[in-house]
């Protein structure tokens, strides 16, 4: 028998990817997606398997994390072995515009896919993965972050995750549902949503490099975040679900970088060496030297400027995981550093960028032609 595996969140970065992974193993994947205006499954379209063919293993439902009734419907109908909970407002800066919809979607949406699987007695059936996260630590209280390093958010979205996470223990210890947090420091991959600040900083460094803009505005380029990649955190969800018990996960790389060297790294892989100057909202990145003959940047330009609407009402300035604890008991090991991971992020967005101003060309040789 095939196992069946449900994902909330399945079109976004972690979805498609643990998507891919549990297909790969041999799972029936169900995933639950949102309408929208659109088309929003670009990431998992290359699984997409037709629904008039017979025997699929990905098979979509449309569905919500504030519409209990429908997840309960989608449970009853999918009876799955396992549930990975990813779906989430993720972004930790929109959460302070939109705090109340975060709360309903990334804490209560929990609390409904548990109260699901006890109104119908999948408790010994469905283990449930929660999308926990090293943002619960907010506000430095320890260094390196653990299990057992108290908890401190600093934004709607870390509080609303707080609730997750506690919930899901809570509903473990009350009903003996096998229910895991993994807390899992950022991770990031050419698929990333293109707002986070890693991809943001590829595509801006891509763009730049083609000529295609002229400048990046970031924040606070002195966060510290312990950076690794999303294929990596995937592996360790579907380990975390295979274990003899349900517990709770740190999954880290132990490494600390700052916002602005990733900036610095970003551009080494066009030749470009940067130097930062000023302070603050004042400071810049300016084009010590470029070692590119394919692109042409000059020293001295500025291509790195403070935008203080991307500083936050509250910050978490250092996060450093010690996933010690996944290693030893379940013997994860990342297989990406993040050096492997900043070049293979701007390969793929450097080709895009190509393919930009490839299409923008044609269009200007279209338009010529009828001049
Ligand atoms: P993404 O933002 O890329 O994906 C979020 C997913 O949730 C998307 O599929 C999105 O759908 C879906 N979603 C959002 N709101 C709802 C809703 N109301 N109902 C149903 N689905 C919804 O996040 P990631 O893949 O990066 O992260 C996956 C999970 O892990 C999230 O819960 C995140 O908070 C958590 N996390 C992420 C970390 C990271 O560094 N990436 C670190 C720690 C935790 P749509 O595509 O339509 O927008
Ligand atoms: P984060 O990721 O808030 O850690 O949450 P993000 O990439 O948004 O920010 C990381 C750090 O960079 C600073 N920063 C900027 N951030 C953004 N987005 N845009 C900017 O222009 C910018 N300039 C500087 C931020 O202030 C911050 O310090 C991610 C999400 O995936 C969460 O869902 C997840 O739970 C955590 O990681 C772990």
């Amino acid at each position: 028998m095939k196992k069946v595996a449900l994902i909330t969140g399945i079109t976004g970065q972690d979805g498609a990817y643990l998507a891919e992974l549990l297909l790969e193993k041999g799972y029936i994947v169900h995933g639950i997606k949102r309408r929208a205006s659109s088309f929003n499954t670009q990431r998992i379209d290359h699984l997409y398997q037709d629904p008039h063919i017979a025997n699929r293993n990905l098979i979509l439902h449309y569905g919500d994390m504030t519409d209990g009734t429908n997840l309960i419907r989608i449970l009853q109908e999918v009876q799955p072995d396992e549930i990975y909970n990813l779906a989430a407002m993720s972004h930790v800066h929109v959460s302070f515009e939109t705090p109340e919809y975060t709360a309903n979607v990334d804490g209560l949406g929990t609390l409904r896919l548990l109260e699901a699987i006890r109104i119908l007695k999948l408790e010994n059936k469905t283990k449930i993965y929660q999308a926990s996260t090293s943002e619960l630590y907010g506000k430095v209280q320890e260094v390196p972050q653990t299990e057992t390093t108290p908890f401190y958010p600093r934004s709607p979205y870390g509080v609303a995750k707080m609730y997750a996470y506690w919930i899901t223990v809570n509903y473990r210890e009350a009903y003996n549902i096998f229910g895991c947090n993994g807390i899992l420091f950022n991770h990031e991959s050419p698929i990333r949503g293109e707002t986070f600040v890693t991809r943001k900083i590829t595509r801006a460094v891509s763009k730049i490099a083609y000529g295609l803009q002229d400048k990046l505005y970031l924040g606070n380029l002195n966060a510290q975040r312990d950076w690794g990649h999303a294929k990596d955190y995937v592996r360790m969800m579907w380990m975390i679900l295979q274990a003899d018990k349900p517990e709770d996960w740190v999954i880290a790389t132990g490494k600390t970088t700052t916002v602005r060297d990733f900036v610095r790294m970003a551009f080494n892989e066009i030749g470009v060496e940067l130097s930062f100057e000023g302070e603050g909202k004042d400071e810049k990145g300016i084009i010590k030297s470029c070692n590119n003959p394919d692109f042409n940047l000059e020293t001295g330009k500025e291509v790195v400027c403070i935008d203080p609407h991307y500083y936050r009402p509250t910050e978490v300035d250092l996060l450093i995981g010690d996933a010690s604890k996944a290693k030893e008991k379940l013997g994860w090991v990342p297989e990406y550093t993040l050096e492997d991971m900043v070049k293979e992020m701007m390969e793929s967005d450097l080709k895009l960028m190509e393919r930009e101003t490839y299409l923008q060309r044609g269009g200007h040789d279209i338009l010529n032609n009828y001049e």
